[in-house]
């Protein structure tokens, strides 16, 4: 099992309100094509979702946020997630809609329901999911991460890759050089914050690309505006990105 996290800066024009990169994304649909293991997608909520979640001022904490916020995020959510469903289907893949409240109970995942995904991708038909507005309890909400479900379905799945797609070729060990870090074992780097995203940007990923490592499973950073470098880390090619090799106990 493959888990793919589809990141909204790579699928949204983030400098520009609701905007989808629909040529990106019609791109990374025709390399997804070419992988013929069962894999789960997950995509984030860049321009979309993000845009409204500061309008809004909701973020990952749970809190009695605005209920017009939660609307309001949640319908973008799936304007963004319809764009990414059509492209696949477009490309001919079959893609299941899954929306992260058919498996959530306020913020911890149903393991049942993640199970039953897992019978569904292996089917060939491919699960795909998104980051979201999600209800807590208590009248109270949440911003839920794309980043985070990855967490989760690897940690319930053990997955044997993660791959989380950027609009850059991985982590850089100095971002004025932009120079790649190819591998990483265990040794947590330093990312500076991204004020735009609710959910924490490239400090998130890093974070959750961690947990999943430590949990003894590979993630890849990979850039998907060169899609096929997704396909060549799923085949064990040569492959540019960084990895964080899975090791347990680092
Ligand atoms: O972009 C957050 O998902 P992410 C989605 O994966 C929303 O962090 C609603 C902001």
């Amino acid at each position: 099992m493959i888990l793919i996290k589809l990141g909204g800066s790579v699928i949204t024009n983030k400098e520009k309100s609701l905007s989808a990169r629909r040529k990106t994304i019609d791109n990374l649909a025709t390399s997804l094509k070419k992988i013929d293991e069962s894999m789960i997608i997950v995509h984030g909520g860049g321009s979309y979702g993000h845009y409204w979640s500061v309008k809004y001022d909701m973020h990952t904490k749970e809190k009695k946020y605005d209920l017009r916020g939660v609307a309001i995020v949640k319908n973008s959510m799936i304007e963004l997630n319809k764009i990414v469903l059509d492209s696949l289907l477009k490309n001919k893949l079959n893609p299941y809609c899954f929306p992260p409240t058919g498996f959530m109970l306020g913020n911890k995942p149903i393991s049942k329901k993640v199970k039953e995904i897992e019978k569904i991708a292996k089917t060939g038909l491919i699960p795909v999911t998104y980051g979201d507005a999600l209800w807590y309890g208590q009248k109270k909400t949440y911003i839920l991460s794309g980043d985070k479900i990855m967490t989760h379905l690897a940690k319930i799945l053990k997955s044997r890759l993660s791959i989380f797609v950027l609009n850059e070729d991985g982590l850089y060990s100095d971002l004025k050089s932009k120079k790649l870090i190819y591998e990483l074992n265990g040794e947590r780097p330093l990312i500076s914050e991204n004020k735009k995203d609710v959910t924490g940007g490239m400090v998130r990923k890093v974070e959750e690309a961690s947990k999943i490592s430590k949990m003894g499973m590979n993630v890849f950073f990979v850039n998907g505006n060169k899609p096929e470098r997704i396909v060549k880390a799923v085949k064990n090619r040569k492959f540019e990105g960084t990895l964080f090799r899975g090791k347990r106990n680092v």
